[in-house]
């Protein structure tokens, strides 16, 4: 109530207005990780500058290969709703073993070469592109 000089006196009304979302920090973690069996990612989980719960959303399966998102929300007093986002990357480092079939060559000049290919395994993919380069070493005899 605000009280003139002269003795009048008006009533107002403040109202105090909250529209700014809560702002949320994504704390650093290590979020790339190998795939595999037994393989874990631990969510390093994030805050919201006035305290308020953050929840998050997403998951990663670390068996897969791939980018997953994790979503971070919270909401204050007022309903604003702050999100932010982490980016967490599943990898396969784990290089593929090669194979010879039959191993090394040895042919008699004049005969003709015979690819025998190869065979792979890998931890991880179950299709590989494979290139076979022709790199024939000549042994001279004299
Ligand atoms: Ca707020
Ligand atoms: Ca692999």
């Amino acid at each position: 109530m605000l009280t003139a000089t002269d003795g009048t006196q008006q009533v107002i009304t403040i109202t105090i207005i909250d529209d700014a979302p809560p702002v949320i920090t994504v704390i650093p973690g290590n979020d790339t990780v190998e795939q595999g069996q037994g393989s874990t990612w631990t969510d390093a989980e994030a805050t919201a500058d006035n305290g308020e719960t953050v929840a998050a959303t997403g998951s990663v399966n670390t068996n897969t290969v791939g980018s997953y998102t994790i979503t971070y929300s919270a909401t204050d007093l007022a309903g604003n709703v702050g999100t932010a986002t982490r980016t967490v990357t599943v990898v396969d480092t784990t290089k593929p073993v090669i194979t010879l079939v039959g191993g090394d060559v040895t042919i008699e000049v004049g005969e003709n070469y015979t690819e025998l290919g190869a065979t792979f395994s890998d931890n991880y993919d179950t299709e590989l592109i494979t290139t076979i380069e022709d790199d024939v070493e000549y042994v001279k005899c004299w």
